[in-house]
């Protein structure tokens, strides 16, 4: 028997304290690239340009979060708490989806305007092609191009965009020439044609944008998105030849807790047969736990158990660990074995992070990256509906653990008898790529006080420090009237 009589520290107990600001850590020098997987080969298909990755969740990841968070640099776990042939069929969809490409064939030119319209508003596209039958271009349409009357009927503002005003055509390869053309000839769409000089692609600025911001989208050599599942522990010698098959680049085993024999097996059995798909172990909140996944293959672990928004797994069985603490005890472990092997694991914090503060101060404890489920619940690409609920508009969100997942037979859960998670609602955010670039500048302006240009940097340098409660409450606008909030004013 062991006793730590140290308590254990959530995130919240935490606070950067500031570094020198130079040049070099003003907010647009900052870089949040950051390692995804040990790879033996430096590969640079398996870094993230942002340090956030969505939870392996039915109320989180589908298709069309996996492929949004592609888009901006992140992933999204795709759940296994599903059938195999559907999750394969949702990695397929991911990587059948050409990055950044619209191909024309999507519309033809008899649909009519308000269809045209309707579908750019679906796909969240401001420009779309018109082709001939022949695939030939006629004429961009834009959204500005419309006017929607308060009845719903559609005025044309402008004509459509000739095509002798678009007669650029790129190599679709060099995308680098696009932007500049881009730039150059300051049009927000061009067109990508064959020697014939037929229309082959349309790309939109939006798109050159995220190319070139984007590893996953430039250096995927077959031009498609990246792809992470997760899996269990029960079906991995089906699971994973379906996910593999279907094109997957990324696996993690979703499990509570992960210091377990059967997660030794999972991973020595996907090594052996498919050694050139990374996996992730977890989760764990010791040192030995990390050492233990790392052993059998662990290309990444995850760290977090029982702190998750949804999760009661603290009061149902008593395990658990502060997060803050087990991010703490597994870097170090982490930088001991980089030291004994020059291998370097990164870890993933996981579990009640709420916001860029829980983030920044995860990040500065040591975690490479974190993941979230709740954050994401609440966008427009979680796969739920919205509902109202008081006159607030919500997304429903549960836990993998609770009864609601467990439905699935084959949930991770399913040789227990009890729930270790709840199912409730969030408030709805709206779109990823509207609450993303807040997140991600909090994020970056907190480097920048530490002095921290990377996020390696900030490992080394950040300085954190324990406050206590009342500090806590000192952080926060006090002693003065808020109009509609219930914040105490009449302190002297
Ligand atoms: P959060 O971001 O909502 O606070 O936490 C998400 C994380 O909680 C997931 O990544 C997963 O590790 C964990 N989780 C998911 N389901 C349960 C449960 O039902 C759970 N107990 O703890």
């Amino acid at each position: 028997k062991k006793i730590h009589l140290e308590p254990s520290r959530t995130l919240m107990e935490f606070r950067l304290l500031p570094g020198l600001t130079t040049e070099q850590t003003l907010i647009h020098n900052i870089s949040l690239r950051t390692p995804m997987a040990y790879q033996e080969e430096e590969d640079s298909k398996y870094y993230l340009n942002i340090p956030i990755v969505a939870a392996a969740m039915q109320s989180v990841s589908g298709v069309k979060m996996a492929i949004e968070l592609a888009k901006l640099g992140g992933t999204a776990f795709i759940y296994c708490s599903q059938p195999i042939e559907s999750q394969a069929e949702m990695i397929r969809q991911i990587k059948r989806y050409k990055a950044g490409f619209v191909p024309p064939e999507t519309v033809s030119p008899d649909m009519l305007i308000r269809d045209l319209y309707e579908l750019t508003r679906q796909r969240g596209y401001n420009t779309f092609p018109v082709v001939d039958e022949q695939k030939h271009l006629l004429g961009i349409i834009t959204k500005n191009d419309y006017d929607v009357k308060p009845h719903g009927d559609l005025t044309v503002k402008e004509r459509m965009i000739p095509r002798k005003e678009l007669t650029v055509g790129v190599n679709i390869d060099n995308i680098k020439q696009a932007n500049t053309l881009l730039r150059e000839t300051h049009q927000s769409v061009l067109p990508i044609v064959d020697e014939q000089d037929r229309l082959l692609f349309l790309v939109f600025r939006k798109d050159i944008r995220n190319h070139l911001d984007n590893p996953h989208e430039i250096l995927d050599e077959h031009k498609r998105y990246f792809a992470s599942a997760a899996i269990n522990t029960h079906d991995y010698m089906e699971r994973v030849p379906a996910l593999v098959e279907a094109g997957v680049d990324f696996l993690a085993i979703d499990s509570s807790d992960g210091h377990s024999v059967f997660q030794q097996k999972t991973l020595e059995w996907v090594r052996e047969h498919y050694p050139h798909i990374p996996v992730m172990g977890g989760n764990i909140i010791t040192e030995d736990g990390f050492d233990f996944l790392v052993e059998h293959g662990a290309r990444a672990v995850k760290v977090g158990m029982g702190s998750g928004s949804i999760c009661i797994t603290q009061e149902q069985k008593g395990t658990g660990r502060g997060l803050a603490t087990a991010i703490i005890k597994v870097a170090e472990a982490r930088d001991r074995y980089f030291k004994k092997s020059g291998r370097y694991i990164p870890i993933v914090a996981d579990g009640g992070i709420v916001n860029s503060k829980d983030i920044v101060i995860a990040l500065a404890l040591g975690a490479d990256y974190v993941m979230m489920g709740r954050y994401f619940a609440r966008m427009d690409e979680s796969p739920t509906e919205k509902v109202t609920i008081h006159n607030r508009v919500m997304k429903p969100y549960w836990g993998e653990g609770s009864a609601r997942a467990r439905e699935w037979k084959e949930a991770r859960y399913h040789q227990l008898i009890f729930v270790e998670g709840v199912e409730g609602f969030v408030q709805y955010a709206g779109k990823l790529r509207d609450n993303l670039p807040e997140t991600l500048a909090k994020i970056k302006a907190a480097m920048s006080s530490v002095g921290a240009a990377n996020i390696r940097e900030l490992h080394e340098k950040a300085e954190l420090e324990v406050v206590s409660a009342l500090s806590i409450r000192e952080g926060k606008a006090h002693d003065i009237y808020l109009p509609g909030s219930e914040n105490d004013y009449t302190a002297i």
